[in-house]
């Protein structure tokens, strides 16, 4: 762009407005001057600028990160912006890494987090998925949400045995339905204001939906923030279990789907924090004692990498003392070493709530 044109003089304007703005997220630490001054002309091949890039962060100050990538060419064209986030999320993530390659592992080795059933309530873990051929939500347009979704139902059709099951599309579904779904845990909510301001909701509800077998223990994320988020879930805390149906039903998804790869960051995904292996491993777990001094609670958590979240979903809070407790890196480590830093690390704080009880 020239530095004349419109657009440099508006996102001049917001990041004025920006820095008189108290914000704790990683686009306000990692959004110098010098970097901006960098980036401001910038557009990746399918015409998108940084305002693309920083817009959910300005307008959601309290954003944890405040940037996504409105497409796959936007993480190499604003790396001076992307890479320092990406490096301080990923914790050890450095300039000179490269995303390994797809490693399961053994999942039958993980076992069972709480056999005793007295801390964990449920165990999820998703990944998440772009495909091939498709831009990231921002650049898509309504016919391509609707060819997608079209796509992935045909791909999950084939699904036999425990991951059969039945695709239900947003547009269909009443609204008791959507929000008992939700309330369940296992829908998307929807109206996100950091996707909104990140131009991830347009066309809403057209080509969004959800699809899951009998049980609802493995279930798939139509075109929310990424184009498929799949996971597996139950009751109780049998990693194992979760971690070999996501396994498997990758593995599946994968024979008739093409997913995208980034050279340097593994599977793709809309938002940094999501990018290498996409792995979210949770628990919804009881640590009354732990929790009594949330702050101290965070910081044990985050000496195990382990992120807080709350009972209905990041950017919630803990209801009657349950927490989602998972991994928070998720890049520059393979699938097998997530979840094992999550593994390992909930057995700590189980450990630690013992002690204390
Ligand atoms: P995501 O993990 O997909 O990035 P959220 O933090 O928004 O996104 O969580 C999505 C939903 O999954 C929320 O309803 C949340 O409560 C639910 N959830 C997360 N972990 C667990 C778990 N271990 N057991 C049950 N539900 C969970
Ligand atoms: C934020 O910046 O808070 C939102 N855009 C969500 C970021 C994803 N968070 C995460 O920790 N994985």
């Amino acid at each position: 762009m020239n530095p004349n044109d419109e657009r440099v003089k508006i996102l001049e304007q917001a990041y004025a407005q920006f820095a008189q703005i108290d914000s704790k997220s990683l686009l306000k630490k990692h959004l110098t001057q010098q970097v901006f001054d960098t980036l401001k002309t910038r557009v990746t091949n399918s015409g998108s600028t940084l305002m693309d890039v920083i817009q959910s962060g300005l307008k959601n100050p309290d954003s944890g990160i405040g940037l996504y990538a409105p497409d796959q060419h936007a993480y190499d064209v604003f790396s001076a912006l992307f890479n320092p986030v990406i490096e301080e999320y990923h914790i050890n993530f450095t300039s000179d890494d490269v995303h390994p390659d797809l490693d399961w592992g053994v999942p039958e080795q993980l076992g069972d987090l709480d056999p005793e059933g007295q801390f964990v309530i449920s165990t999820r873990i998703r990944c998440a998925r772009s495909v091939n051929g498709y831009p990231l939500n921002p650049t898509m347009t309504e016919a391509h949400y609707i060819d997608l979704e079209a796509k992935i139902q045909q791909a999950l059709n084939s699904l036999e045995g425990e991951l059969k099951g039945t695709y239900y599309s947003l547009v269909l579904m009443d609204k008791e339905t959507q929000q008992q779904l939700i309330d369940d845990h296992f829908l998307f909510k929807e109206g996100d204001r950091f996707l909104e301001a990140a131009n991830a909701n347009r066309f809403w509800p057209s080509g969004r939906g959800i699809f899951f077998n009998d049980m609802k223990t493995f279930l798939v994320w139509c075109n929310e923030e990424d184009h498929m988020r799949l996971i597996s879930m139950e009751k109780g805390g049998n990693l194992s279990s979760v971690y070999s149906r996501l396994v498997k039903a990758v593995t599946e998804v994968e024979k008739k789907i093409r997913f995208s790869r980034h050279r340097r960051f593994g599977f793709l995904t809309f938002c940094p924090t999501n990018l290498g292996t996409t792995i979210r491993a949770s628990v919804h777990a009881r640590f009354p004692k732990l929790s009594e001094d949330y702050a101290r609670f965070t910081e044990i958590a985050n000496m195990y990498n382990l992120q807080v979240r709350g009972t209905r979903g990041e950017h919630t809070e803990g209801e009657e003392g349950v927490y989602d407790i998972s991994n928070k890196r998720r890049l520059g480590l393979t699938e097998r070493e997530v979840v094992f830093e999550m593994r390992n690390g909930v057995l700590e704080l189980i450990k630690q709530e013992k002690q204390l009880q």
